[in-house]
């Protein structure tokens, strides 16, 4: 296996053996050749739209098969096979439908599951020789995952744009060819174009069907009924624990990425959706010990799962863990059921309490233009200096305490924009106000990324730049997987610069891309604290 599809390759180059995330070698090579046979739907797809029969159940479906792909999303081997298959045999049959043939082994290989170990193997990401061109199209296919995650989320509540689903058949059939350097990178920054199309649909999506957030106090200790903490990214799932979990006597927390669903209008009126329980991700075997009762992770990020909550756990969507049960989508119209989780609930013990006090949430962009006026005064005053954006992902390395170091840090005049679960390094700190401002806002999930690119849109509109970076802002982004990857690439598009990323920079960035990226966005890495926090108060 080969992998350094996210921050944590090992030695900050690729796990060849296990990820540290732990895949294993089986799981690795499946998301191979499930990228693989992907691509040849890509290409048997852009066949049909150019013969003027597209087949729109195509992008929906490479979209969920790519969610699966992400970092921490889904280890069960059986699911792959199942993909795999799909795949195959969609790709089948839309080229026999159209009478298409092709010699292209991504559109022609129709080996059986005995097979699949040594294809995946054969067509990982080392297949590709030239390293330059390996990291863009790599590049590119981990930006086109996080635009799939995004996507399907929104799909999810019935929003979608051909225009997204056509780009990333485009981008998965580029890969395929032997392309330029130049002509990758267009398609690289089209990606990035494409993504805020994609965040931009998601918010909408999220926005109509739960209202906009609002400022929220969220409650971190443990009440003393039962409980279910629900983790993820999604929203629609929540909707339906909440609603069949009324009256039950069960209480539902809110674990990692899911802690901002509290601000939505939508789920302020379920009195038993209490609190939010934990960190990010990567302490879940922890905090899922000691939560008592069941957990629902409905996306990534899913860390190898321990004995001591295993039979408390439950995965659905894209998300997977082999034995570890698996919650049903949802029938057309309808509701998945998750009565299961429910009844076992009422049989556990309420959490353990692992701390107490609240914090705050909801600063997403209708509440932030709603204190518009406010916050242009506190710039023009000088009161404010600078927004700082601290987005992103959380993880393991413990070089990441840097951004707990840069929050603290950053003088009084300095506000920390936020969303992703990178803020679990610093929202539970005492950062304070400026003029009743909170110097922590929090716009939400990393899903909801959108929103910091909208309130840096509309900052420049309202003091009338020219260009996004005249704007008193710096860009402080962690990243882990590959939603951050889409995101970098949104606010590369947006013509944002100066972009520090850490805490490593991708290991998939060949020497030349990278050159490529720092001589053209000055993307930089993280550096010493106190150098940071000067240069970026400095607007360097
Ligand atoms: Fe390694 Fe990350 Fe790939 Fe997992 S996803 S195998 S940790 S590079
Ligand atoms: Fe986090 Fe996995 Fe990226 Fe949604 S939950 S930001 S890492």
């Amino acid at each position: 296996m080969f992998c350094f599809q996210c921050e944590e390759a090992t030695k900050g180059t690729g796990c060849t053996t296990k990820g540290i995330c732990g895949k294993t070698e089986t799981i690795a090579v499946q998301h191979d050749l499930l990228v693989y046979v992907l691509k040849g739907l890509a290409l048997v797809a852009e066949e049909a739209q150019r013969r003027g029969q597209p087949d729109a159940s195509v992008g929906p479906f490479i979209a969920q098969a790519l969610f699966a792909t992400i970092t921490n999303a889904n280890f069960d081997a059986a699911r792959f096979n199942a993909l795999i298959q799909a795949t195959i045999a969609k790709r089948n049959a839309l080229k026999a439908a159209m009478g298409f043939s092709s010699d292209q082994d991504e559109v022609t290989w129709n080996g059986p599951v005995s097979a699949y170990a040594a294809k995946g193997a054969e067509v990982g990401v080392l297949s590709q020789p030239d390293e330059d061109l390996r990291s863009l199209r790599e590049l590119l296919v981990y930006g086109v995952k996080g635009m799939a995650a995004y996507t399907d989320h929104a799909a999810i509540l019935g929003l979608e744009k051909p225009e997204i689903y056509a780009f990333m058949i485009k981008a998965l059939a580029a890969t395929t060819r032997e392309l330029s350097l130049e002509e990758m990178t267009a398609l690289v920054m089209e990606c990035g174009a494409v993504g805020v199309t994609a965040m931009a649909l998601l918010d909408e999506a999220n926005t109509t069907a739960y209202g906009h957030p609002e400022i929220t106090q969220v409650k971190l200790g443990v009440g003393t009924r039962p409980g279910i903490l629900i983790s993820g990214h999604d929203l629609k799932d929540l909707q339906d624990l909440l609603e069949q979990s009324l009256d039950s006597g069960v209480d539902i927390y809110t674990h990692s990425e899911m802690l901002p669903a509290h601000a939505y209008p939508a789920f302020k009126k379920y009195a038993h959706f209490v609190g939010n329980y934990g960190n990010a991700w990567w302490q879940q075997d922890t905090e899922f010990a000691a939560f008592n009762g069941p957990i629902l992770m409905t996306t990534n990020c899913i860390t190898p799962v321990k004995a001591a909550y295993r039979d408390r756990l439950y995965t659905t969507g894209m998300t997977g863990w082999p034995g570890v049960q698996h919650i049903a989508d949802r029938p057309e119209g309808g509701a998945k059921d998750f009565s299961a989780i429910i009844e076992q609930a009422k049989t556990c013990p309420p959490p353990t309490e692992l701390e107490q006090g609240e914090i705050t949430t909801g600063f997403a962009h209708a509440q932030v233009m709603a204190l518009a006026d406010q916050v242009v005064d506190a710039v023009k005053t000088g009161a404010i200096k600078r927004f700082v954006v601290m987005g992103g992902c959380d993880g393991r390395h413990k070089e990441r305490s840097y951004y707990t170091d840069v929050a603290q840090a950053l003088p009084q005049e300095a506000v920390i924009l936020t969303a992703g679960c990178a803020k679990y390094r610093f929202n539970k700190l005492d950062l304070g106000d400026i003029g009743g401002i909170p110097r922590l806002l929090d716009a939400g999930q990393c899903n909801d990324s959108y929103s910091l690119a909208f309130i840096a849109l509309k900052l420049k509109e309202v003091f009338g730049l020219d260009d996004i970076n005249e704007l008193p802002i710096s860009y402080d982004i962690a990243w882990y997987e590959q939603k951050a990857i889409i995101v970098l690439l949104a606010l590369l598009h947006l013509g944002v610069k100066h972009i520090r990323l850490g805490p490593t920079l991708p290991a998939f960035l060949s020497p030349n891309v990278a050159k490529v990226l720092i001589e053209n966005f000055d993307i930089k890495p993280i550096g010493n604290v106190q150098e940071d926090v000067t240069a970026m108060m400095a607007a360097a």
